[in-house]
Formats: structure tokens, sequence, C-alpha cells
């Protein structure tokens, strides 16, 4: 093509090195930062999908990551979605607005977190780092077993935390409190949900995230942040009691992508437990939710398109958008076959991934024709690569070997640029957000290795 300068792109083996150095980059020595300057934390998915990065690097620092995350495990079994660095600043809100160590009765007294919760990817890095042992030495097989049986129960109790107090009246949903529970945190489905929320007298705060990502089109709004803000202090006027919770939170939804994630980790989870001898009884739990969360996202589902919604408890209602959650059902199945079959064509087709001026054949996490879709703006348009990850890790795990190498190879193409961005601009494939982000390099060595 004369005159078309070639986008700058590294051949695969000078990106795993890029990839690999990024995560010593990001090391603080016993956990990754999520992203240097905008998340110097650990985040609680973030650091499972480091650890699917980091296995191929080494089973022990990978199982380090996790042993980190779980350490700050909550006693009630919750995994905290943010685990603070000790003395690092630069994130808003951080342990002094939380107060979980004061406040909640359940959060460890020895590490400061958040007192919400993330997606359950989890068992995925676990089994990653597994399949990594095993193609290893005897010496890394020792770690990765002596990691299973040393936090087996942990695990377990995580999945059965979210089991029994995200979905108290088992209807197969878990449901979210606040919308960075999702990790989806700005996306439209939650827009009808946070217009009920009323901000009442949030204490006086100042963002950090906007002095680090100064382009106000690729964040969340101060009217969000309010919003968010206001949430913390329900909850910390409810001490973060998980029975209180459903009666006092304004934001209470059923989330579709969660609940199918949750599906999908809780068989993964089970099928480790039956090959490593675990107890019966934890594996038949498991695998009892696993079909409970299964027929929870199926019934979410559309009657023609299979489309998955979510659904708002406080407005009884469900919510359908056009967004990447709409696929949940992809990653743990159970639709019937027409509706299965719909709704890859709906997924590979104009309104997603097939859309014609997309730069790479990636899902956006909006659909471009939607009128929510805004093609810079966090969850509601950019593609986000750990969300390409998920789905090509979850295809190739349902025998759908053609679309997960089709994910993986645009994948690797929107990722040739080396700058291992949060999200990307779908059009351009533009860099958006955080650079260096630890979950992008971890989903490319995965990828590679
Ligand atoms: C709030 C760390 C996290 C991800 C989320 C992503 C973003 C935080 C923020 O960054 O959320 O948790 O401050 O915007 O939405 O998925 O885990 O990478």
């Amino acid at each position: 093509m004369e005159g078309v300068a070639p986008d700058p792109s590294f051949t695969p083996t000078q990106l795993a090195a890029r990839a690999a150095y990024l995560l010593r980059g990001n090391d603080l020595g016993t956990m990754t930062t999520a992203a240097p300057l905008l998340y110097p934390h650990m985040w609680s998915w973030d650091a499972a999908f480091v650890a699917v990065g980091l296995a191929p690097l080494s089973v022990e620092r990978a199982v380090v990551e996790l042993d980190t995350l779980l350490s700050a495990q909550w006693t009630n079994g919750m995994i905290p979605h943010i685990v603070f660095a000790n003395g690092v600043d630069g994130y808003f809100p951080g342990p002094a607005r939380w107060a979980t160590a004061t406040l909640a009765a359940h959060a460890p007294r020895n590490r400061h977190t958040s007192g919400i919760t993330q997606p359950p990817v989890h068992a995925i890095a676990v089994q990653r780092i597994l399949d990594h042992a095993r193609r290893r030495g005897r010496s890394s097989r020792a770690v990765a077993d002596a990691f299973l049986d040393r936090r087996w129960d942990a695990l377990v109790r995580w999945h059965r935390w979210l089991a029994e107090s995200r979905d108290q009246n088992s209807r197969g949903r878990i449901t979210l409190y606040h919308g960075w529970e999702s990790g989806m945190d700005n996306s439209p489905r939650w827009d009808a949900a946070y217009a009920n929320v009323i901000p009442g007298a949030v204490p006086a705060y100042q963002r950090a995230d906007n002095s680090i990502i100064t382009d106000a089109t690729q964040r969340p709004s101060d009217v969000e942040y309010d919003r968010y803000l206001w949430l913390l202090e329900e909850m910390k006027a409810a001490r973060y009691d998980d029975d209180l919770l459903p009666k006092v939170m304004s934001f209470a939804v059923e989330d579709v992508f969660v609940s199918a994630i949750f599906a999908v980790a809780c068989t993964v989870l089970a099928e480790i437990g039956e090959e490593q001898r675990r107890p019966r009884s934890d594996v038949r739990e498991l695998y009892g939710w696993a079909d409970l969360f299964r027929g929870g996202v199926v019934e979410s589902c559309d009657e023609r398109s299979g489309a998955a919604r979510d659904y708002d408890v406080r407005a009884e209602r469900w919510v359908a958008t056009e967004t990447v959650a709409q696929f949940a059902p992809l990653l743990c199945g159970g639709l019937p076959h027409d509706r299965e079959r719909a709704l890859l064509k709906l997924m590979e087709g104009p309104r997603f991934a097939g859309h014609p001026d997309l730069k790479y054949a990636l899902i956006p996490s909006t659909s471009p024709v939607s009128r929510d879709f805004r093609a810079r703006e966090y969850w509601r348009g950019p593609v986000w690569p750990v969300m390409t990850w998920l789905f090509s890790w979850a295809f190739g795990r349902r025998g759908w070997v053609e679309r997960s190498a089709s994910l993986r190879r645009e994948g690797l193409r929107q990722a040739s640029d080396g700058t291992f961005a949060e999200y990307y601009e779908p059009f351009t494939g533009a860099p958006l957000g955080s650079m260096q982000q630890s979950w992008t390099a971890a989903a490319v060595l995965d990828w590679l290795g």
C-alpha cells in the first residue's frame, strides 16, 4: 500500500518480551499493580488475569500473586476488589475512604482492602497455573500442588460466599451493590439503575484518575463519581454487612455476565477438585452452583436472539442493553442450540465484531450501532483486550477452535502496537486509558505462551 506508513508493530517474540518486562516493572514483590500510575494497587480480577500471564513465565510467581490476593480474603469468604499496597498513595478512593478496617467485622486486620468484590475469574487462573505446572518439572508441580492444598478451602469459601450471600433467594444470578463490582464500571448496563441512585451528602473528595488520564472523554464523569461514592457511604452506614446490603443499598442489580463467569468458574473449580481428589462434597456443591447459575443466565435470555439481560432488583425489571454482556451465555453454555447460533451470529455480525468499520474483528464493549455507544469512553464502546482473552479462552474450552483462534489472532494484531493499553478505540485502534496495563500484557503472554 503505497503512501501509507506501516503501523509500528512488534514481532511476537518482541511482544512477549515486552509483556514480560512490563509485568516485571509492575511487580511490587508479592503483588502486581493493575497499572503503574492509574491503578497502583492489586485488583481482584486483574490479579487472576495477571496470574494467567505469569504462569508461563514462572509458576512460582503466579502462585505468589494468588496467595497475596487470598491472604486479603474476608472472613465471610469475600475476595475484596482492591488489596491496597502498603504505603502507596495515588488512587481514590483509598483505604481511609473505604474504612473497612474499622467498620467491617469480616475485613482482614493486617491488610487494607476495599469493601466490595469483583468477578470470580480466579478458578480460571488456578487451572492455567496447574496446566503450566504439569508441563514443567517436578518442583513447579510441587509448588502448584502445595498452593492447592493451602488454598482449596479458601477458593470454595469464596464461591460459597457468592452463591449464598450474593444470591440470597437462589435465583442463579449474582447481585451487585456497586457498578464497580461488575468490573464494567460505567457500562450502559448500569445507566437505569444509577439513575435511581440519588446521592445524599457525599463527603468532599478529589479524584485521582482524571489527573492521570487527563482526556475526560476516556473516563467516567464527575456525576458518575458522585453516585459511585454515595454507594460507598450507604455501605459504610451498613458496616458492609452482607445481610443489610440487600435492604439498604439503592443500587442492586443481578449481573448476568458475572453470573456466567461464576457458572463456568464453578465448573472449572469442580473439575480441578475432581482431578486433585478434593472432598466429594465440595465438588458436588460446585457442580450444583454451576447448574444453578447456568440456569439463571439462560433464564435471562431473550426468547429469540438469546441475548442475555441484567435484572434491576430495585426497579424489578429486566434490563436489555447492546453490550458485550449480552454474550454471557456463550461463556457458560446452556442455551438451546438455535438460540446459541442466533447469539453467535449477533456477536459476529455487523452490530458487534463484524461491524464493517472496525479496525479489528473484536467485540466492542458496547455495540457501535447502539445510541449509548461512545468510541473512546471506557466501557461504553472501546475494545478491552482482557474481554477478548476471556472469550477466546471460553470458546477454546467450548471446543470452538476457529472462533477462539480468530479472537487470539485479532487480539494480538491489536496488541502489536506494544502499548498494552487498557482499552482501544474500535475504529482507529488508538490505545486508550492506562498504558502498560498488566492484564493486557498477561493476555498477550498467555496467547503467545
Ligand atoms: C474501579 C483495575 C480496574 C479494573 C476494572 C476497571 C477499572 C476501577 C477504576 O480498573 O476500575 O475498580 O478506578 O476505574 O473498570 O475492571 O479491574 O484495572
